[in-house]
């Protein structure tokens, strides 16, 4: 039934051109979270995965920039902070954005579509979109050392992380002066404090104020953010060459990123993020320093010892990869990005160590199903019980399972046998109730 129940999620999540990634907590588009919830719809409604992306690319900027939240304007003010009072942008769509990005995880899904479910037109429509996003990043973030900065906690997607502590401990800030929505709908101990929030509010205000142009005091150099970066010229470089266009450029920008974020981000079995004005490596036990496996040419021994750090300091044999590692001061198994598993972070490992060594990724595979099947599709769990926290029917924990399903199945049997094929099947009959996709 999971694959069912999944679809079923993503479903209710629909809202017509785009998926939330949870009704209550998050009520409008979010951009890595639509990459993600891609990636699963193309498992049953390929359509509907592609409509997904193109409607976030509706709203990129002129700049290139592909902004962090889309708002839905039928959703009032009050549901969400900040909304787009604060914000006070728009895309040229008309339609009012944040100013800020998130990882570029999105090239990466547009592939995971296609090879789904190939659609040479779509591409071609993408394709231009992709390379602006990139385009802006390098334009507009890119240090002297090659590496992309992020301006804002929310643009690492891992906002609570403890590798913002010391960056972020820097910004001063006053009173929010505003209530928070959040914690209406989760405990306030699974999220954010209020002093965190006054500091992510006080610095996404100083960058409006710039007109969206000037990093504050928060510029960091994140290892998962270059490692989307890095996947990305991958992925572009497959999409090149499938529209009959030059792949070259593509995949040298691949490989001078990842030697860039060798040479600067990488230390001692894990690679940290750096701050962009100091040049200081911000040493720090994130599983974003395991993202960069997603980099199909990392050097051989660089691979070996992240491996060897997974399997230690994040006791990935467990099969879920906490988002800090335990056994450090900092870890809390149940608070928003500061330790427990998110269902994303477990796949993109999963993913980067299918090809090196399947037999952790199964294990991995296993692990978030585990995950699913005892708690449900929440927003993250506790690694070492699987006890769900955060948000119910979390948008990309159903899809990426979906994706799971079809490429692993249950006890590593593909998901076109047994189980999930027959589950799979029954999913026509939802399909045809919810998609409500125009052609
Ligand atoms: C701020 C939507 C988003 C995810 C982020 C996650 C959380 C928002 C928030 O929810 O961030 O962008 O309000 O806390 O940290 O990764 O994209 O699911």
């Amino acid at each position: 039934m999971i694959a069912r129940d999944a679809v079923r999620v993503l479903v209710a999540n629909w809202d017509g051109s785009y998926t939330v990634p949870s009704r209550r907590l998050y009520p409008h588009q979010w951009s890595w979270d639509s990459a993600f919830i891609a990636i699963g719809n193309a498992r049953w409604s390929p359509r509907r995965a592609r409509v997904e992306l193109l409607s976030l690319f509706g709203a990129q900027w002129r700049d290139g920039r592909v902004p962090h939240i889309v708002f839905n304007p039928a959703v009032p003010e009050g549901a969400y902070f900040p909304g787009p009072e604060f914000w006070e942008a728009r895309a040229p769509s008309g339609t009012s954005t944040s100013g800020i990005v998130q990882p570029p995880v999105h090239a990466l899904a547009a592939w995971q579509v296609h090879l789904a479910d190939p659609d040479p037109a779509f591409l071609r429509r993408i394709y231009p979109r992709l390379v602006a996003q990139q385009h802006f990043l390098r334009t507009a973030r890119q240090s002297p050392e090659g590496l992309m900065s992020i301006v804002h906690p929310w643009e690492s997607g891992m906002d609570n992380s403890p590798a913002w502590d010391i960056p972020l401990a820097a910004v001063v800030a006053g009173p929010m002066g505003v209530v928070r929505r959040d914690l209406t709908h989760v405990s306030p101990d699974e999220r954010p404090t209020d002093r965190d929030y006054e500091r992510y509010t006080a610095l996404a205000r100083a960058y409006r104020d710039t007109g969206y142009r000037e990093a504050g005091a928060f510029a960091v150099e994140d290892p998962l953010f270059n490692a989307a970066y890095g996947a990305a010229e991958s992925a572009l470089a497959k999409i090149a060459a499938a529209c009959g266009l030059d792949p070259a450029p593509h995949h040298a920008e691949a490989a001078r990123i990842t030697a860039a974020m060798v040479e600067h981000l990488y230390d001692d079995g894990l690679f940290h993020s750096r701050d962009a004005g100091s040049g200081i490596l911000l040493r720090s036990s994130s599983a974003a320093g395991l993202v960069p496996l997603i980099l199909p040419d990392l050097p051989r021994e660089i691979v070996n010892a992240l491996i060897g750090t997974a399997l230690d300091r994040f006791e990935i044999k467990r099969g879920l990869l906490p988002s800090f590692a335990p056994g450090t001061p900092e870890f809390d198994p149940a608070r928003y990005w500061r330790g427990p598993s998110w269902i994303n972070l477990t796949w993109l490992v999963w993913q980067g160590l299918r090809h090196r060594r399947a037999d952790l990724a199964e294990l991995l595979a296993d692990g978030m199903i585990r995950a699913v099947t005892t708690s449900g599709f929440r927003e993250y769990f506790d690694p070492f019980t699987l006890e769900g926290h955060g948000c119910r029917d979390f948008s990309w924990s159903a899809a990426l399972v979906l994706d799971l399903l079809c490429q692993h199945g249950l006890d590593g049997v593909p998901a076109s046998l047994r189980e999930v094929g027959e589950e799979r099947r029954s999913l026509v009959e939802t399909h045809e109730i919810g998609d409500q996709v125009p052609a």
